[in-house]
């Protein structure tokens, strides 16, 4: 288990201007923004943190989605003995935007799949090879 976990606002959230607003909702539930960092992606960065999806009929749009402009990417810390990953995961709510449910942040602000405003890493070991990507 770990405490911490990463977010990344995609291109459409920042474009959309609800970055405060998606942070606001992990800083209400009491995590702290551990880092920080605006950028935008590279072809290979996005295709090296996407490379779990690299067989996938959708990864060329994806990477082309992903660097399509700025992201904003978090590193959350939760508290000892609570699972970041997982609570950040159920905060975000389903993959398909349109099928997540109401209070979830994909519940609550978006209607895409592509474009469903936040990754988060889903295991312990994508966090720390995710957050290498970026950081
Ligand atoms: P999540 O972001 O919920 O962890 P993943 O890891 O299965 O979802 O997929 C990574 C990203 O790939 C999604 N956030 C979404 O942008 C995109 N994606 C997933 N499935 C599809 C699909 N069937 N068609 C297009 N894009 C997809």
């Amino acid at each position: 288990m770990v405490e911490q976990t990463l977010i990344v606002i995609k291109p459409d959230g920042v474009q959309r201007k609800i970055v405060g607003a998606v942070l606001s909702r992990f800083e209400n539930r009491g995590f702290t923004i551990q880092k920080m960092k605006m950028l935008t992606f590279t072809t290979a960065q996005a295709e090296n943190f996407y490379s779990p999806h690299k067989e996938k009929p959708f990864f060329p749009g994806l990477v082309k989605f992903i660097t399509s402009g700025p992201v904003v990417a978090v590193v959350l810390e939760g508290r000892t003995g609570v699972d970041a990953v997982s609570v950040v995961r159920s905060m975000i709510g389903a993959t398909k935007s349109y099928e997540a449910a109401a209070g979830t942040i994909r519940g609550d602000f978006s209607l895409g799949l592509e474009d469903n405003v936040i990754h988060a890493s889903d295991s312990a070991e994508n966090f720390k090879r995710e957050s290498k990507i970026v950081f």
